[in-house]
């Protein structure tokens, strides 16, 4: 009897086991399948809405700077952090840089962020933005401001000794500023 009961008993045991198995497996891909939904949509949205750019700016990733470039302006610049000794009242420290990457308000931008050596990462906090900067790959985003402010970022992908000390920022003005800036430069 008892011989009867443990063979019942394993037999249950490994039924149980194979079901769990099918559920592990089939949960994740049911879970990827209705991901993939959105995200698709969301791909082709930006892939196919916005064409048209009124101003592009190629980021550039270096060891161990930011350079821009306005290609419809002939205005580029490299982008250095700012040394503790040049700080003035109301910078944020190993945030603030020399140049910033000054950009008009309610203009359809094009960034195109890539890099010249080894991989980046164009990170903005308050943008939700993080895109890898990959030599020999362009990297999209399209953004129109919408308030006139300083926007913050950091490198956010391990690109060396002073992956630290490359900081980005964003000063959004507005057009006429825009204008004069980039006139002076
Ligand atoms: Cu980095």
């Amino acid at each position: 009897m008892f011989f009867k009961f443990e063979k019942f008993f394993f037999k249950i045991k490994k039924v149980e086991y194979q079901l769990g198995e099918l559920i592990c497996r089939l949960v994740p891909v049911l879970i990827l399948l209705i991901q993939i939904v959105p995200s698709l949509g969301i791909l082709f949205y930006y892939g196919l809405i916005n064409l048209n750019r009124d101003l592009r700016i190629k980021v550039v990733g270096n060891q161990w700077f930011w350079s821009y470039e306005y290609r419809n302006l002939g205005v580029s610049f490299d982008s250095y952090i700012k040394s503790l000794d040049l700080l003035e009242l109301g910078d944020q420290r190993t945030l603030e840089v020399d140049n910033r990457c000054v950009l008009p308000l309610n203009i359809n931008l094009r960034f195109c962020i890539t890099s010249s050596d080894v991989i980046h990462a164009w990170a903005l906090n308050s943008l939700r933005v993080k895109l890898d900067a990959i030599r020999g790959i362009l990297s999209i985003l399209n953004y129109n401001f919408r308030v006139v402010g300083l926007f913050y970022g950091q490198c956010r992908e391990i690109c060396g000794a002073n992956h630290r000390f490359i900081p980005i920022v964003l000063e959004v003005v507005l057009f006429d500023f825009f204008k004069n800036w980039s006139l002076v430069n």
